[in-house]
């Protein structure tokens, strides 16, 4: 309870902010867009990752303020990129609470109609639980947002479970490969295997694929070699405030 007060607390303040991480097109080297995570600026203990409250955010509904501040702090960024000639597409991460919210098509709406952010250049990253767990409803969902005119991702992908049936019935433009899969993709023969089947599924389906968590030189040959073709991870850059970004 204390941790929700003061998180609670955080968003009056503003005490939140958003970092950007580059994704990474492989064959050109070139960043073609951004993650926004969302960290807190602890006055007493520093930066303070989102694995330490979003969580409870999620729990006890605060998750659905602190999602409506980070879309309109990174429609705002995003704009202001745009402002300053340079097109950079944004990622924001919305877990289920927030996606079964009733209000998120409106949310989304009314912040790019404010921001002036292009929807084209918005992506919504869901997990596969979040749309999985009511299948009928979240194509309704996604049909709507996808009218606006933004993209979708699936983060994770590979840790839940969706079925392959739905997977075609829903307007996602990309998946994003798990870390874990990258994580021993050197030395592990399965998760080679793992990664060369959704890039293939990928494929027949019309999507994107990017490998999260890509942290060695040797993990982006592998992946490489097996035909995913955007990359994120440490390897590539950090998550950054927008000011310490270098776009290369
Ligand atoms: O950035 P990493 O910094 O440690 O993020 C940890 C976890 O928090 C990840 O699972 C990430 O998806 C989640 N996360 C980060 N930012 C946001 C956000 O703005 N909204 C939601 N819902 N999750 C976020
Ligand atoms: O769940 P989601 O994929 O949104 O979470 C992204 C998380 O992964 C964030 O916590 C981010 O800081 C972290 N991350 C980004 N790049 C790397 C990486 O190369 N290695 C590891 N271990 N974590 C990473
Ligand atoms: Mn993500
Ligand atoms: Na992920």
């Amino acid at each position: 309870l204390a941790l929700e007060t003061a998180l609670r607390r955080a968003l009056e303040r503003n005490e939140l902010v958003l970092h950007y991480q580059p994704v990474v097109a492989v064959a050109s080297g070139y960043t073609t867009g951004v993650e926004a995570l969302v960290r807190w600026r602890h006055p007493a203990d520093g930066l303070v990752s989102p694995l330490r409250f979003i969580p409870m955010a999620e729990e006890t509904g605060l998750i659905v303020p602190l999602g409506i501040w980070v879309l309109e702090e990174a429609c705002r960024q995003g704009r202001a990129w745009l402002d300053g000639g340079r097109v950079m597409p944004i990622a924001v991460n919305i877990s289920s609470r927030q996606f079964a919210d009733g209000a998120l098509v409106d949310t989304v709406r009314r912040v790019l109609d404010r921001s002036g952010f292009p929807a084209s250049m918005l992506t919504l990253e869901l997990t596969e639980s979040a749309i999985m767990h009511k299948p009928d409803q979240a194509v309704r969902v996604l049909e709507e947002l996808k009218a606006i005119g933004v993209k979708f991702s699936i983060d994770d992908f590979g840790t839940g479970y969706s079925s392959l049936a739905y997977l075609k019935r829903f307007p996602v433009d990309a998946l994003k490969i798990d870390r874990s899969f990258v994580a021993d993709i050197v030395d592990d023969e399965n998760d080679r295997m793992i990664v060369s089947t959704v890039v293939a599924m990928a494929r027949q389906l019309q999507l994107s694929v990017i490998a999260e968590g890509v942290e060695t030189a040797e993990q982006l040959a592998f992946l490489t070699r097996l035909g995913c073709s955007a990359c994120q991870g440490y390897l590539f850059g950090h998550p950054l405030e927008a000011g310490e970004l270098d776009f290369g």
